[in-house]
């Protein structure tokens, strides 16, 4: 396959045309991308009340190809009635997640139970009734509520404000799959848990670090404003064990030289081993000691931890730093050189930092480098994770997390006259750990898709088949649908973000509230978010007001009729006063629908420091160094990641352009690990992780990346991958796993488990 010299550019421009052609016409696409709603996709965060294709700074056009493959997908035709007589779950397992996405969209309720063995349509009354019945007979603490990021914050609000009042904690995100590392290891820095920055910081900083992320396919819009720092003589350094292509040079398709030219976007490409950044960043700050370019008037009057922090970096030694991290003195004496002489500096980062097993200590040691040279708490530069799904953030900040922040418990018992559950909650693992074990019976799962985020994935399966009932609210079908099937599985088909009827808000990971103004319904049959969950509390608590089937809480007892009017927070402006009251920071969401004001939440950024900790400090934190893992002569350090063609666990395009490689059954090696291990390029292979092994897989030569590491593509190689988790931040390490790679002896054996249907157990 042709492998690109630069990422974005001429290809994304193509793109744009073959898919405006799949959406029914360029002018159909370009009307839906520049509706006022907020980008679906990333984080980064795009459109809202400036239209689409606009970002927080107003600039326009940003677009990038993610965005038109989430529009082109919700434009998708509907999943016609018969389908669901042709294809059973057991067919839907033979599907990969790019033909399951490809079915279309889903348009009815349909209900699935084991007896049966295959998916129905029901009406959307049947359904919502099933579902209240079974909350209706099950005790709270027995249920789970899990929120992909996509949803509203409307949504998400309602979601875990009726959970808490049915009288369970385990309301949880996608983010403990994601950046609950960022938000753990961020809070126990400064207080707060997200970005210490805003966009306009980033447009001042004269150097970014670009750290366990490739932002040019996963976050595209961000490379123009990279660019603008190279443009404006700053320098980028970029850490990763893969030189990826788009973060070496990158064509920025709304700058027209950038498009004719190309621009260089890493001034400085460190590789480190997989798991390696803790030491390097460990091993920087030692360095920027010994050499004293660290403020040490900052450190003494805005930090609590210094004095622990030299003595460690004192000594730690030399030798344990470079084999731990795989860097040279060399490299890591450039990194020093370009940090000690930069003015304004933004660490930012993403899933090569969290998904480790010490993903809250890796960003505990961005935080800590830093600080060494005052660099949180002024303008132009902070500490920036970039966050993952375009509302994750906003998901969080509304409360859908186990345990809500003080404030905003005791002010939701005041606003509504309430009284909330005290249990701990159960962070995502933990639920499928618990439906496993048998102590939880229902789960709700507004989006993603939870069986397919899942670490194990035989163990996701089997986990979900051993509940009594589960709910998805979906848009499309993925491999949940197939694989993750409770006795009873019922699948609600809801509208897209831009197909609400009424007005719902979103947060960027700059902490922005946009607002997207939805539209017209692209299928009959769909309802919005908002709309199902309002129906299934006024079902579970009309029960309860009128004495009908009393839910049990284990704990506390069966729930009191609650003083809430259900049916009026269908209204989601409604809901944005009860936000507006609640949630710190959000009060200007009071008049958002007259004022139509996006706005930056109050207290989350620092431009002085002064921090969100009971002192005011920020807090260092001191570390050891983990062993390097998979250093035996037969083993290979494994991270598991995206390619330019899929959003998650929905794959697109079979194709990663940017990486060069046109197929995802492939485990990507560095020439000398494919001789050390005496495979050759195409040769078929056998993977055998802590959790699984996946057969007929192709060993692929792939230079980029660092020797003694490997990458294969989620979310098929995730049967491979164990449940170990950062005991922090409960993240599973999904880049951080030790497997082996076999030869396959014979043409006998090449059974290929990556596809779904091997791993489901019921
Ligand atoms: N196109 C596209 N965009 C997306 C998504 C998508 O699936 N597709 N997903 C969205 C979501 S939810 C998220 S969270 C983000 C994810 O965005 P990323 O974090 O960029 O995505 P990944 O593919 O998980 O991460 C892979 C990058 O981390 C590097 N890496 C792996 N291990 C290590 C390590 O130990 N150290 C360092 N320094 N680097 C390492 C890899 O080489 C690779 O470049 O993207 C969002 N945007
Ligand atoms: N091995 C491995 N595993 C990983 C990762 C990894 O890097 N490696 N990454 C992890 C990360 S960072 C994340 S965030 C998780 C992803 O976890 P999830 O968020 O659970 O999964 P997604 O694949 O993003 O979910 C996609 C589904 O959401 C539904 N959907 C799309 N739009 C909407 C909408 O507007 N409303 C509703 N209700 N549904 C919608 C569609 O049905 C689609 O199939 O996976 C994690 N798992
Ligand atoms: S970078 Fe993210 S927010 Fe911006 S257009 Fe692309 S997917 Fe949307
Ligand atoms: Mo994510």
């Amino acid at each position: 396959m042709k492998k690109y010299k630069s990422g974005g550019g001429w290809p994304a421009v193509f793109y744009t045309w073959r898919k405006a052609r799949e959406a029914g016409g360029l002018l159909k696409l370009w009307r839906a991308m520049r509706s006022k709603n907020a980008c679906k996709t990333c984080a980064l965060g795009m459109g809202g009340q400036r239209g689409g294709m606009v970002n927080e700074l107003g600039h326009f056009p940003e677009v990038c190809k993610k965005s038109l493959q989430a529009m082109v997908a919700d434009m998708q035709g509907a999943i016609r009635s018969d389908f669901w007589q042709r294809y059973s779950p057991r067919e839907l397992q033979r599907l990969s997640p790019r033909e399951l996405e490809a079915c279309g969209r889903l348009v009815e309720p349909v209900l699935y139970t084991r007896e049966s063995g295959r998916y129905t349509p029901i009406s959307w009354d049947e359904a919502l009734e099933r579902i209240v019945a079974k909350l209706c007979a099950t005790p709270a603490d027995e249920t789970f509520w899990y929120f992909s990021g996509r949803s509203s914050n409307e949504a998400g609000f309602l979601l875990q404000l009726f959970a808490r009042l049915y009288g369970t904690n385990n309301v949880n995100n996608c983010s403990y799959y994601c950046h609950q590392a960022s938000g753990v290891g961020l809070a126990s820095v400064t207080g707060s848990g997200t970005a210490t920055i805003q966009l306009e910081d980033l447009e001042h900083a004269d150097l970014v670090f670009v750290i366990g992320g490739n932002p040019a396919s996963n976050h595209p819009r961000l490379m123009r404003t990279l660019l603008h720092v190279r443009r404006r003589g700053g320098k980028v350094i970029v850490i990763n064990p893969i030189v990826e292509t788009g973060l070496v040079r990158f064509s920025v398709p709304s700058d027209i030289k950038s498009l004719l030219f190309g621009s260089n976007i890493a001034s400085l490409y460190i590789q480190p081993h997989i798991g390696g950044d803790l030491a390097l960043l460990t091993g920087v700050a030692k360095r920027v000691v010994e050499l004293g370019a660290h403020d040490e008037s900052y450190l003494e009057n805005h930090c609590q931890g210094w004095p622990e922090l030299k003595a460690r970096l004192e000594e730690i030694s030399w030798d344990e730093i470079i084999a731990k991290s795989g860097v040279a003195s060399d490299d890591i004496e450039k990194i020093v050189k370009c940090y000690a002489a930069a003015k304004n500096v933004v660490f930012s980062w993403t899933m090569g930092i969290t998904h480790h097993a010490h993903g809250v200590k890796n960003v505990q040691a961005i935080a800590n480098l830093a600080l060494l040279r005052g660099m949180v708490g002024r303008p132009g530069c902070g500490l920036m994770p970039i966050r993952g799904h375009s509302n994750v953030q906003g998901i969080g900040s509304v409360g859908v997390t186990p345990k809500l922040k003080d404030a905003i418990f005791d002010r939701l018992q005041n606003h509504f006259g309430v009284s909330l559950p005290t249990t701990p909650g159960r962070d995502t693992m933990a639920c499928i750990e618990g439906a496993d074990a048998g102590e939880l019976k229902v789960g709700f799962c507004v989006g993603g898709n939870l069986y397919g985020s899942n670490p194990d994935a035989k163990f996701a399966a089997q986990a979900i088949g051993n509940l009594d009932h589960i709910t998805y609210l979906s848009t499309t079908l993925n491999t949940g649908h197939a694989c993750g099937l409770a006795r009873e599985t019922i699948i609600l088909p809801v509208s897209a973000r831009d197909e609400e009827p009424q007005s719902t808000t979103q947060e960027s990971m700059f902490n922005y509230i946009r607002m997207s103004d939805g539209g017209p319904q692209r299928h009959a049959g769909t309802r919005s978010e908002v709309d199902v969950i309002a129906s299934i509390a006024e079902g579970v608590f009309k029960n309860v007001a009128t004495g009908g089937s009393p839910v049990a809480n284990a704990a506390a007892g069966p729930p009191a009729a609650t003083p809430i009017d259900w049916s009026s927070m269908r209204s989601t402006s409604q809901i944005r006063h009860a936000i507006a009251r609640i949630i710190p920071g959000f009060e200007k969401m009071a008049d958002i629908d007259q004022t139509k004001q996006e706005f930056h939440i109050a207290g989350r950024t620092f431009h002085v420091p002064q921090f969100a900790t009971p002192d005011g400090r920020a807090r260092i934190h001191t570390h050891e160094l983990p062993d390097l893992q998979g250093t035996a002569a037969a083993e290979i350090r494994l991270m598991t990641l995206r390619s330019e063609g899929q959003f998650n666990t929905v794959v697109y395009e079979d194709e990663d352009v940017y990486r060069g490689i046109d197929r995802r059954d492939v485990i990507l090696l560095h020439p000398n690990d494919l001789c050390r291990l005496r495979l050759s390029d195409g040769m078929r292979v056998t993977i055998h992780g802590p959790a699984g092994s996946m057969h007929n897989i192709r060993a692929t030569t792939f230079p980029p990346i660092k020797p003694g590491n490997a990458a294969m593509y989620y979310p098929e190689c995730n049967v491979l991958i164990s449940r170990t988790i950062d005991p922090q931040s409960k993240t599973p390490a999904f880049k951080g796993v030790v497997v082996r790679v076999e030869p396959i002896a014979s043409k006998a054996d090449t059974r290929n488990e990556q596809r779904f249907a091997s791993v489901v157990t019921h």
